[in-house]
């Protein structure tokens, strides 16, 4: 199995398509019915077919079941970025539960086989061989059968695995950070490579989503994350605690976004008190504190009043994010040399 290190930046290795029960049976008993061998006498032929037919069916499911179970990763809860998001996205409980039960079936079906083979092997009776082959299939089926909710289970994680954002953890990061509908895609939108998707309503964003900030020949990341509200992480529903996770291990500088016009749907003083929270608890990080939607209304304090939109202050908030990922970027560069 292959181990999810914390450094693994995309799911670039490759999961194999998960077959259905149904459709794996179908694969077995398919190459299974094409089989013929020649014999020296009628019961020969009989056992001789019997034999292939039974080894090429149970090695279609056993090789196919062994796979999956060898070329899904292999998980832990450990705390870092992407097996938590994973925890999130698929559940890790339920993930190794289904990795068990197709681990259970392809050891049954190998000894399954091997018994049939050695009945098959032992008897005179042709009838007994045809006999034998068909409770084969059957057994098969119904191991088969019981792991059919896990299959799709892991057909669905593959999908999932592969929606997975490929963060790579030493490139200098900004995550932006704010409440649902605030403008944070439109604004990285502009900003970077990402296209997030934009629209007029709370938690348009369902999960991390990366972008690249381009700086000469280096190159920033930049997190969009969905929209956060105010309240407890307990209480925060698993699209929200995407954007928490993010936040908690990616960020480098955090973009923190507020909509003063309340076009979001959301208070001012709400978003303020999102904010307090968030800066109690991410002491050590710069935090860039910027207002959106300029188009619509300006407070006038001290934070950059911007608009993704009519482009309105565009340069200066630039200005400001690539200033503090430069100075990440010395750092980190100086870091590693001293490593
Ligand atoms: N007037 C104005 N509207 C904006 C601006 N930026 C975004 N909007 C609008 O605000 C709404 C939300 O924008 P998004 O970028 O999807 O907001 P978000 O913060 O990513 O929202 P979630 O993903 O739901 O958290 C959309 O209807 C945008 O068109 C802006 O600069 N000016
Ligand atoms: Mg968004």
């Amino acid at each position: 199995m292959r181990a999810l290190g914390s450094d693994m930046a995309a799911m670039d290795f490759k999961i194999p398509t998960v077959l259905t029960s149904e459709e794996l049976m179908e694969k077995a008993f398919h190459r299974a019915s094409k089989i013929r061998k020649e014999g020296t006498n009628s019961l020969d032929t009989k056992k001789k077919t019997a034999l292939a037919k039974v080894t090429a069916s149970g090695d279609i499911i056993v090789t196919a079941l062994q796979g999956y179970v060898n070329k899904f990763p292999r998980l832990e809860k450990e705390g870092d970025f992407l097996p938590e998001l994973v925890d999130i996205v698929i559940g890790i409980d339920r993930y190794k539960k289904a990795l068990g039960a197709v681990n259970w079936c392809a050891t049954k079906a190998d000894k399954l086989k091997n018994d049939t083979l050695r009945d098959i092997r032992r008897t005179k009776d042709p009838e007994i061989v045809e006999a034998t082959r068909r409770s084969f299939y059957g057994r098969l089926n119904s191991y088969v059968d019981r792991i059919s909710d896990d299959l799709l289970f892991l057909q669905d994680a593959k999908n999932k695995f592969r929606r997975l954002p490929a963060v790579e953890p030493d490139t200098p990061t900004i995550v932006v950070a704010g409440f649902p509908n605030v403008g944070k895609s439109n604004l990285v939108t502009v900003l970077s490579s990402a296209e997030p998707e934009i629209a007029p309503y709370p938690f348009t964003t369902k999960g991390v989503i990366v972008g690249h900030i381009k700086d000469d020949w280096r190159k920033y990341q930049i997190i969009d994350t969905p929209g956060l509200l105010d309240r407890e992480f307990d209480k925060r529903n698993a699209i929200e605690k995407q954007a928490v996770l993010a936040l908690r291990y990616l960020t480098d500088v955090m973009l923190f976004v507020i909509d003063p016009s309340e076009s979001c749907g959301f208070p001012r003083e709400m978003q303020e008190r999102l904010l307090a929270t968030i800066k109690d608890s991410f002491t050590g990080v710069t935090i860039i504190e910027a207002e959106s939607k300029a188009d619509i209304m300006k407070t006038g304090g001290d934070r950059i009043c911007f608009s993704a939109q009519s482009g309105e202050n565009m340069d200066i908030l630039t200005g400001r994010i690539l200033e503090e990922l430069r100075y990440i970027a010395r750092r980190k560069a100086a870091e590693a040399q001293i490593e």
